[in-house]
């Protein structure tokens, strides 16, 4: 075991003289600690490691919060999640390859875990180690500075509890603090006319308040296919979903339908692009986030809408102009947990000099070749391809266990498919683990049916009887 792990130095793992700050302890932030914590258990002499995170808890989105708006600190909430979500993938293409389902688990569970469940699993890789003790919670990064010549990060940082400012120097900086978290909340004529509800997707915690209403979700991604199927699954009376480019076109259930773009709001009225209107009780913004980084100066902060492949991120991780900054997790993301991890890997071998960085020149040549691909990207079959070749030529540079990408892709595909089949039961859908070979389970209970998102009820072997959906339909 490394000496950097006996953890008598709170704080730090043991220095090879060089200093690194994480932002952000959600699952990119734990991948980074993660990488360290490997490389140090294999005899590495690795970097001091602070990461600092403005949660009580780590975990990011996953780290469910009732708050929204700002937090008993005055700052704002950084979770989007809600009390009823479940993956919204298979978790097959989600999955460690280095801390795998079964090894958390000692046990086959469903493809669709919901939030604590996945919450569980991302903390469980790392209860095993002492990771946390080098982990600031409550202290929220401020602001950072670069000194050139020094080649040295100032970062100041406040420790929301006490209040305490304090700044530290680094050699290195990872930004691993999310970028679905400030809502991009658009203008609608006549919106400021609707007397009901108007929540952003960041504020919604839950649909049960929703039985009986005609709920809008303006948006036709993730949240706005997630939420609307919420409302439906909590008795909402109809959901409308309005799109802007395109619409989502699953074979939604009676009660479920799309309209265009909104026109303009007037009272509880809501009129759409193709002349047709409808009454409204509740309307969900499901319009997406903003890359926001408030701790860095403009020259270190990332601004890019949310795609597969940012500008200006060399393998998508290393900031062109200053490559002592890293960002993880700042693509839009099919892959999730195992390509921060990829990320990861390889941000920790350029910093520990076991990856060699290559020339201003070379980094901007490979920038341009990738964002070239990204442009011709022509549908999501092909947007997940390349994700998966993103993560394979990271994998490449680095140890992380290597894993069949391909076989990733056919399992989003598989899912592409049952979503498009029965967009209401897909996550009774079960996919075999790449890491594994093991079938997942099925779940006890249909998701449509499943009221209790717990982990104890998840892995509960004789479930209760819920409510079924015609009674609580009935009931609104
Ligand atoms: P985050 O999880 O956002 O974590 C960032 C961390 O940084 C947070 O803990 C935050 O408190 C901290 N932080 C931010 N700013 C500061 C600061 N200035 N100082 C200190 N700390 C700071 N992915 C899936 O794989 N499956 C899903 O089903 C799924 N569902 C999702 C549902 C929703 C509603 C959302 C918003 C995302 C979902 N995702 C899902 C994607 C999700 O982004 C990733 O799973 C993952 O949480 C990203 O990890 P991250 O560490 O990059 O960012
Ligand atoms: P996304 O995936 O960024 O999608 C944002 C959606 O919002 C998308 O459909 C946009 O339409 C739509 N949008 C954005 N601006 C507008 C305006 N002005 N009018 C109408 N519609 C608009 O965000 P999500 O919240 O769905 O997903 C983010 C993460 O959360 C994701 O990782 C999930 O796992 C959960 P467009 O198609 O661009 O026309």
């Amino acid at each position: 075991m490394g000496a950097g792990l006996q953890g008598e130095n709170k704080g730090t793992f043991v220095a090879n003289g060089k200093r690194v700050a994480i932002v952000g302890a959600g699952p990119s932030g734990m991948a980074q600690l993660r990488a360290f914590e490997t490389a140090a258990r294999a005899g590495a002499d690795i970097p001091e490691i602070v990461c600092f995170e403005k949660q009580a808890d780590w975990g990011g989105q996953w780290n469910f919060t009732w708050r929204t708006g700002l937090d008993e600190y005055g700052e704002p909430v950084h979770s989007s999640m809600y009390r009823n979500l479940w993956s919204n993938g298979p978790k097959e293409a989600l999955e460690f390859a280095d801390y795998t389902f079964d090894e958390h688990f000692g046990r086959a569970v469903s493809s669709y875990p919901p939030r604590p469940v996945l919450w569980d699993y991302i903390a469980g890789r790392l209860k095993k180690t002492n990771v946390r003790d080098f982990i600031r919670f409550q202290t929220v990064v401020r602001w950072t500075e670069y000194d050139a010549e020094r080649e040295i990060f100032t970062v100041s940082v406040e420790h929301l509890p006490t209040g305490e400012t304090t700044t530290e120097e680094f050699d290195h900086v990872v930004v691993a603090s999310g970028h679905f978290t400030f809502p991009n909340v658009p203008q609608f004529p006549g919106i400021e006319t609707f007397p009901g509800l108007i929540v952003h997707a960041h504020d919604f915690r839950g649909a049960e308040g929703l039985q009986g209403q005609d709920i809008l979700v303006v948006g036709s991604s993730y949240s706005a296919e997630d939420i609307g199927s919420q409302a439906f699954k909590m008795g909402a009376r109809s959901v409308t979903a309005s799109y802007r480019s395109a619409p989502m076109g699953y074979d939604w259930p009676d009660g479920f339908e799309e309209r265009p773009t909104i026109e303009r709001i007037d009272g509880n009225t809501v009129h759409f692009a193709d002349g047709t209107s409808k009454h409204i009780d509740a309307v969900i913004l499901c319009t997406g986030y903003l890359h926001k980084y408030s701790f860095l100066p403009d020259d270190l902060a990332l601004t890019s809408p949310n795609n597969v492949y940012p500008d200006g991120l060399y393998r998508g991780v290393v900031w062109q102009d200053n490559p002592r900054l890293a960002y993880l997790g700042a693509q839009d993301q099919w892959f999730t947990f195992n390509m921060f991890d990829a990320q990861a890997w390889y941000v920790r071998d350029l910093i520990l000099g076991r990856a060699e960085l290559p020339s201003e020149a070379e980094r901007s040549a490979s920038i341009a070749e990738w964002r070239k691909r990204f442009e011709e990207i022509s549908s999501d079959a092909e947007e997940i391809r390349f994700q998966a070749d993103y993560v394979r030529d990271l994998l490449r540079q680095t140890d992380y266990p290597e894993f069949d990408l391909d076989r990733v892709v056919e399992i989003f595909l598989a899912w592409k498919r049952d979503k498009k089949a029965d967009i209401m039961g897909y996550r009774d859908r079960v996919y075999r683990s790449v890491m594994t070979g093991t079938l997942a389970a099925r779940h006890h209970t249909p998701w449509l049916e499943e009221l209790d998102d717990s982990i104890e009820r998840y892995l509960a072997e004789v479930p209760a009887r819920t409510p079924q959906l015609a009674e609580r339909r009935a009931a609104a």
